[in-house]
C-alpha cells in the first residue's frame, strides 16, 4: 500500500487530496496542527474516521516534529500544502509567512534529505511567483516572476530549494505552479467565497450587501477538486517537473460577481466609479455590491493568466469545470449550507 504524507490536510486542497488518495486506496498520513477551535470541519467524516488515515499534531514552523514524523511514517510522496495562504495577510504577517512558507519548506525537504527516507515530493507553488510583469501573460513555466507580496517572495523561496534539493540532492521533488482554484471548501475570507456566500444569505435576506475591495484585478480560476488530481499525477511521472495548472481564461471579481449574483437571478449593474462605485440590482435599485478600501492590498497583482499547455503535453491534463459550472457549484452549495459541516 502505498504512504503519503499531507502538510495542510485541514485546507481546501488538502482536504480534497485526502479524499482522492484514499480512494486510490493510499494510506495517508497528515500533520494537524493544534488550535482551541476544531479545524477538520471541512474533512467528510467517512474521511476523517477512515482506517486508512492517521493524524498527528505537527506545525511547519516545528523541524523536530517534521523530522520524527517523516522518519517514523517512511513515506512514498510527500506534498506540502500548509501555508499561511492569504496574500492579503502577508502583509500583516509578513515574517510569519515566511517562516511558514518559505523556511517550513526547506523544513520539510531537510527532514526527508537528512532521514534518507527514498519519497517523491510535491510543493504547493503559486501563481503569484509571476505577480505583477506586465505584458507577460499568459504565463508559463518560462515566465520571468516578480511577486508583488510577502506571501508570492516566501513562495518564491519555496519554489527554488525545491528545486535546489532536486539538483543537489537528485530528489523526486516537483513544483506545481497553480492559478487560483476554489471550491465550496475555499476560505471564506478569500474573493469567491466571500462573494458566494454573501450572494446566498442576500437572496435568503440574511444580509443587506457584499463588501469587497479592487473588483477589477483579473484572476484564472479552476475548480480545486480538478487540481488536486493533477499534484498526485505530476508525482507519478518517470522524472519530477515544474508545471503550471490553469483554465487558461480569466476574469475579473467584478464579473465573477455578477454571474454569482444572476445564479440567483439578481441583474447587478454597476454605478459611479472608484471608492464610490455600488453595485445596484437592476429590478429594485437596491445598493446589493460597496467597495470598501478596506480590502485594497498595499500592492496589487492585477492579471493573472494561465498557460498549461505544458501539464496538457507531459500529463495529458486539461481543466474540466468552466467558470460558470464552478460559480454554480459555490453558490448552490452556499444557499444550502451556513458553514461547511461535511458528514
Ligand atoms: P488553505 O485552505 O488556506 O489551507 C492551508 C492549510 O495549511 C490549512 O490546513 C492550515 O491549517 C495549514 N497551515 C497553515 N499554517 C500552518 C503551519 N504553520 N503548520 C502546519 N499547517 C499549517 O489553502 P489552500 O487553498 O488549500 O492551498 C493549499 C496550498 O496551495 C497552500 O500552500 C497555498 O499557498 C497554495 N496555493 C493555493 C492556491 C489556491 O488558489 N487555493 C493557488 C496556488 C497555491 P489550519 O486549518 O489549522 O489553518
Ligand atoms: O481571493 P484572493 O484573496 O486570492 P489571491 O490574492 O489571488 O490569492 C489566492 O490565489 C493565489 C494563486 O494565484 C494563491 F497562491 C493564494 O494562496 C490564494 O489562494 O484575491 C483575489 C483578488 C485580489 O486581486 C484581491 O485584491 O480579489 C481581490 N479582492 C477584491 N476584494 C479581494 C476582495 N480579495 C479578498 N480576499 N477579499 C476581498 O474583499
Amino acid at each position: 500500500m502505498n504512504k503519503a504524507f499531507i502538510t495542510g490536510v485541514t485546507g481546501q486542497d488538502g482536504s480534497y487530496l485526502l479524499e482522492f488518495l484514499l480512494d486510490k486506496g493510499y494510506e495517508v498520513h497528515a500533520i494537524i496542527r493544534r488550535s482551541s477551535v476544531f479545524t477538520s470541519k471541512r474533512i467528510p467524516k467517512k474521511y476523517w474516521n477512515h482506517e486508512n488515515f492517521r493524524s498527528y499534531h505537527g506545525d511547519l514552523t516545528d523541524s523536530s516534529n517534521l523530522h520524527a514524523l517523516i522518519s517514523k511514517i517512511k513515506p512514498d510522496e510527500v506534498y506540502n500544502l500548509a501555508a499561511q495562504s492569504h496574500v492579503g495577510v502577508s502583509f500583516d504577517v509578513p515574517e510569519y509567512t515566511g517562516e511558514v512558507d518559505a523556511i517550513g519548506t526547506i523544513r520539510l525537504l531537510d527532514a526527508i534529505r537528512d532521514t534518507g527516507v527514498n519519497t517523491r515530493f510535491y510543493q504547493a507553488s503559486t501563481s503569484e511567483l509571476f505577480g505583477g510583469l506586465p505584458g507577460t501573460e499568459p504565463q508559463s513555466e518560462t515566465t520571468p516572476f516578480y511577486p508583488k507580496s510577502p506571501y508570492g517572495a516566501a513562495k518564491l523561496y519555496g519554489y527554488w530549494v525545491t528545486i535546489n534539493y532536486r539538483e543537489s540532492y537528485n530528489m523526486f521533488a516537483c513544483n506545481g505552479i497553480l492559478f487560483n482554484h476554489e471550491s465550496p471548501r475555499r476560505g471564506e475570507t478569500f474573493v469567491t467565497k466571500k462573494i458566494t456566500k454573501a450572494v446566498a444569505k442576500i437572496f435568503k435576506g440574511e444580509q443587506d450587501n457584499l463588501q469587497l475591495g479592487n473588483i477589477d484585478a483579473k484572476r484564472d480560476w479552476g475548480y480545486a477538486k480538478d487540481y488536486v488530481e493533477m499534484m498526485w499525477l505530476m508525482l507519478q511521472q518517470d522524472k519530477p517537473v515544474d508545471l503550471v495548472v490553469a483554465t487558461g481564461k480569466c476574469y475579473t471579481i467584478r464579473e465573477f460577481t455578477e454571474i454569482a449574483f444572476k445564479h440567483v437571478g439578481i441583474n447587478i449593474t454597476w454605478k459611479g466609479e472608484g471608492e464610490n462605485e455600488v453595485g445596484v440590482d437592476k429590478k429594485d435599485g437596491r445598493v446589493l455590491v460597496i467597495i470598501n478600501p478596506k480590502y485594497y492590498r498595499p500592492a496589487e497583482v492585477e492579471l493573472l493568466l494561465g498557460d498549461a499547455s505544458k501539464a496538457k503535453n507531459v500529463l495529458g491534463w486539461e481543466s474540466k469545470t468552466t467558470l460558470d459550472e464552478l460559480v454554480k457549484i459555490m453558490v448552490d452549495y452556499d444557499l444550502e449550507h451556513n458553514d461547511y459541516g461535511f458528514d
